[in-house]
């Protein structure tokens, strides 16, 4: 039985590097090293240093000129490191290369994250999704010095050495073997997954309500928006990729009107696109939403950048022209308001938000509420006694506007989501149901 090994257990030190090719590129590189810094930082390991380096002359095997890469290696050991991590995308070949001439684990911006995800997922849909993920990755790996899969117990060259390479073809004909198999055997899993979403979500659809999936970059605050709103116990920190798992919960607007709100997965720059694709079944609920609550941390001097990675992820998803609600958030950690003012300039009628303040709420409600009212029909009624289960309907998904008695009928003014508007068609009395009745009125 092959087991994916965990690497905090194993890293005592770690020196991060970041390789651009452009002086352009150079602004963009710092910051994304700064981002890794904060996932090495979630993963639990050590960081001796972080260098920036800039590669002139590249080497396929190194990535960046051999001198230069000899240069690193000795300073990882210098530094007592005992594990190099890119923030480039790394070969397979490269990753060996590197590995065998340090001695030490080598490996990349998409490693880590798909070991956060590893370390965070919990429920059955993201172990499985994270797995397939992960195993994709070792797939073409398995012959590195250090690899992720090892053996658990009995058999040769097992425990938690790295998996001595020359143990010849055949072993790893066998791990590539059993790779697949798992992969295989994740992949059958998950569509079994994507049914049960599937029916899920018909069944969501008989006694269908607006559905809004909350969205954006890692550590926006969408798990603590949800929890604002619903009162849901999500778990929401100060950390990467907190949430995995999907959350959805009913929220009744201050209107009277209700709609469901999902949390979902955050996105990152560079997210891996195979875990896009492993966490497509998850991912969904954002693309079958009928619209986005686009959460975005205000404080962050990237937020733009940050807007575009969560779209252009979106983008891939077909959910990027879905009707998006903008949210700025964490407008408490940014005083200087022509920053805000200049931020906020970029989107049409943004909320300007505070979780921790509550500055905002109220306008988000608003601006729910009329989004949601945009879906909503304004109808004239005349209804029969026996049709007390629509004046429920209208208690429960619309808002009542007046009533009266006439007789024994009831006479209403209310507004229903579009899609009950059928149900009321053969109780209309305003001129848009005469008329879809085919009686002229006069
Ligand atoms: N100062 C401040 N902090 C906030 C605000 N909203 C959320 N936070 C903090 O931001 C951190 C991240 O919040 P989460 O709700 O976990 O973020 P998320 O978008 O769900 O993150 P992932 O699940 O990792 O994608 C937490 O420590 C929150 O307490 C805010 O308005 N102001
Ligand atoms: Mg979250």
């Amino acid at each position: 039985m092959f087991e994916i090994r965990e690497k905090p257990q194993l890293v005592e030190k770690v020196l991060l590097i970041g390789a651009y090719f452009d002086r352009r590129e150079e602004v963009d590189a710092a910051s994304l090293l700064e981002e890794l810094r904060e996932l090495v930082t979630t993963l639990g390991l050590p960081i001796a240093d972080a260098i920036l380096v800039r590669v002139s002359e590249g080497n396929a095997r190194y990535l960046m000129g051999k001198g230069k890469a000899k240069e690193l290696i000795d300073l990882a050991k210098s530094l007592g490191c005992d594990c190099i991590i890119f923030d480039n995308p790394l070969t397979p070949v490269q990753q060996r290369i590197w590995e065998e001439d340090s001695g030490m684990a080598v490996i990349d911006r998409e490693e880590v994250i798909l070991d956060i995800f590893n370390m965070r997922a919990k429920t059955r849909e993201a172990r499985l999704q994270v797995d397939l993920a992960r195993m994709t990755y070792s797939l073409p790996r398995l012959s590195r010095m250090w690899g992720h899969l090892d053996r658990q117990g009995g058999g040769g060259g097992g425990g938690s050495s790295p998996a001595a390479r020359g143990e010849g073809e055949s072993q790893l004909e066998i791990d590539r073997r059993l790779a697949r198999k798992r992969i295989d055997i994740a992949k059958r899993e998950l569509i079994e997954v994507k049914t049960r979403r599937e029916t899920q979500r018909k069944e969501r659809m008989r006694d269908p309500m607006p559905h809004g999936a909350i969205v954006g970059y890692t550590n926006a605050g969408k798990s603590t928006l949800l929890n604002a709103l619903t009162g849901a116990d999500v778990l929401a920190e100060n950390k990467l990729f907190a949430t995995l798992d999907t959350t959805t919960r009913k929220l009744q607007l201050p209107d009277g009107q209700q709609l469901l709100v999902t949390d979902t997965v955050g996105f990152i720059r560079k997210l891996p696109h195979r875990l896009v694709e492993s966490f497509k079944a998850t991912l969904e609920e954002a693309t079958m939403a009928d619209f986005l609550i686009h959460v975005i941390d205000a404080s962050g001097p990237r937020a733009l950048e940050f807007y575009e990675t969560t779209m252009a992820v979106l983008n891939e998803l077909g959910a990027d022209t879905k009707k998006m609600l903008v949210v700025l958030n964490k407008i408490d950690l940014v005083p200087d308001q022509t920053k805000l003012q200049e931020l906020t300039s970029h989107f049409h009628n943004p909320v300007l938000l505070s979780l921790r303040t509550g500055e905002g709420m109220d306008d988000l409600m608003h601006k729910l509420s009329v989004m949601l009212l945009d879906k909503a029909v304004r109808l004239q009624l005349r209804l029969p006694q026996a049709r007390m289960d629509l004046v429920a309907l209208i208690h429960r998904e619309g808002k009542l506007i007046s009533q009266e008695y006439d007789d024994n009928d009831l006479l209403i003014t209310t507004t229903v989501p579009k899609r009950w508007e059928s149900k009321f068609t053969p109780y209309r009395v305003d001129e848009a149901g005469v008329a879809s009745l085919g009686i002229r009125s006069c």
